[in-house]
């Protein structure tokens, strides 16, 4: 990521880039032996020809979103953290062919689900969606993403299903906006791209947005974006505030802000969604509880349960981005099999390695199909597989 924002600045060095080059060889390399020593011990084991697919964390875009998101971008030239200069390149059309394949979704999208056996997308407007916009403006966009996504799955209901986009800017129109979402448009959950205007759900000006989630059995699943400006001076330097870092550091602990804000004791069905294997909160999970004990560092702060308990009730992942055998077993053994989901994190990431790694991921056919559709039919309350 660092070298393909940077390149189309034209900031580095022919040098730099051949560094670039060799250490990412020198990284995949080691990542392949890794997984092989994984492997090596385990059962041989592949997917099925006729293996089903639910991939659920798919980006695409609209004409309008660009538009919008253009003109910010345009009207705020100065800035240059992570999100605005993501969204110059983007809107640019600078990002090779990101942009073409976040705005199709019946042409190349569809032919390569076709070719590597994607039998579904479960789709959301691109990060950051509609939470850097104007409200009035974000609004607007949101209902017309939702319809526009809406009319794509009724063209292809068995190819496509959505999660909707709502502007959390105006809590009480995005709690209207998840029960159309839900009732008219049979939208299947929706999508926050983490921090609003630097603030986070876990403050009871949002709970509206929670409430609705859980009334309706709507997942809320948190994407990442650029992290809060309160965060931002450490993420700031070597583009650390991208998808390479800052992206699941600001989004994990937004998850931990929820659970103890006391919202998961108000709000007990309430499921947040985190891809990128969970962000690595799971990987905190022992520490979280010991920490938690009366007299150690968490302090005072009321919760019912456990972080643990809340993991498992209302913590779901995806392995959207993170094609690492390790953190899957891990993921499965700590969280419970029917709560890990697979993605591709298209089209930022590519279909066949993400294909790849769960067909041929160290796991039971049973866990293979849970991971691979079952768990997302039932979460996601897809129909039409
Ligand atoms: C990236 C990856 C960006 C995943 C994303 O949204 C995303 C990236 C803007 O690699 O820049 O969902
Ligand atoms: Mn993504």
């Amino acid at each position: 990521m660092f070298s393909r924002y940077e390149n189309a600045d034209n900031r580095l060095e022919d040098e730099d880039m051949d560094f670039d080059r060799r250490t990412l060889l020198a990284s995949a390399t080691t990542a392949a032996a890794a997984a092989a020593t994984l492997t090596s011990g385990l059962a041989k084991a592949a997917a099925p020809k006729n293996q089903i697919r639910i991939a659920t964390e798919e980006a695409f875009s609209t004409r309008e979103h660009m538009r919008a998101m253009k003109a910010l971008v345009d009207s705020a030239p100065e800035v240059t953290r992570h999100d605005y200069r993501l969204w110059r390149l983007i809107t640019g059309d600078q990002l090779a062919d990101t942009p073409a394949r976040l705005l199709d979704l019946e042409k190349q999208r569809l032919a390569e689900m076709d070719q590597y056996g994607v039998n579904m997308q479960l789709l959301s407007l691109t990060s950051p969606g509609v939470q850097m916009l104007a409200t009035d403006v974000a609004v607007g966009v949101a209902e017309s993403v939702n319809d526009e996504m809406a009319e794509a799955i009724a063209r292809h209901p068995t190819r496509f299903a959505g999660l909707a986009t709502v502007a959390p800017q105006d809590p009480a129109r995005a709690a209207q906006e998840i029960e159309r979402a839900k009732t008219k448009l049979k939208l299947n959950g929706i999508v926050i791209n983490s921090q609003t205007n630097n603030e986070y759900l876990d403050l009871q000006k949002y709970w509206p947005i929670l409430e609705a989630a859980e009334a309706h059995d709507m997942p809320i699943y948190i994407h990442p974006r650029t992290p809060s400006d309160q965060m931002r001076a450490p993420f700031d330097d070597y583009n650390m505030g991208s998808a390479f870092w800052g992206y699941g550091m600001e989004t994990s602990t937004h998850f931990v802000r929820i659970m103890m804000s006391g919202a998961f004791d108000r709000f007990p069905n309430l499921k947040i969604v985190l891809g990128h294997m969970g962000e690595a909160v799971h990987f905190w999970i022992w520490r979280l509880d010991y920490m938690s004990a009366p007299g150690r560092a968490r302090g005072e702060t009321p919760t019912k349960k456990l972080p643990s308990e809340y993991l498992r009730q209302n913590l779901r992942i995806t392995t959207s981005g993170q094609e690492n055998p390790h953190a899957l077993r891990y993921s499965i053994d700590v969280l419970g099999l029917e709560n890990v989901m697979w993605a591709i994190d298209y089209p930022y990431q590519e279909t066949p390695g993400a294909v790849s790694f769960m067909d041929n991921a160290p796991l039971s056919q049973q866990e293979r199909d849970a991971v691979y559709w079952q768990n997302a039919k039932r979460i996601f309350n897809i129909t039409t597989i």
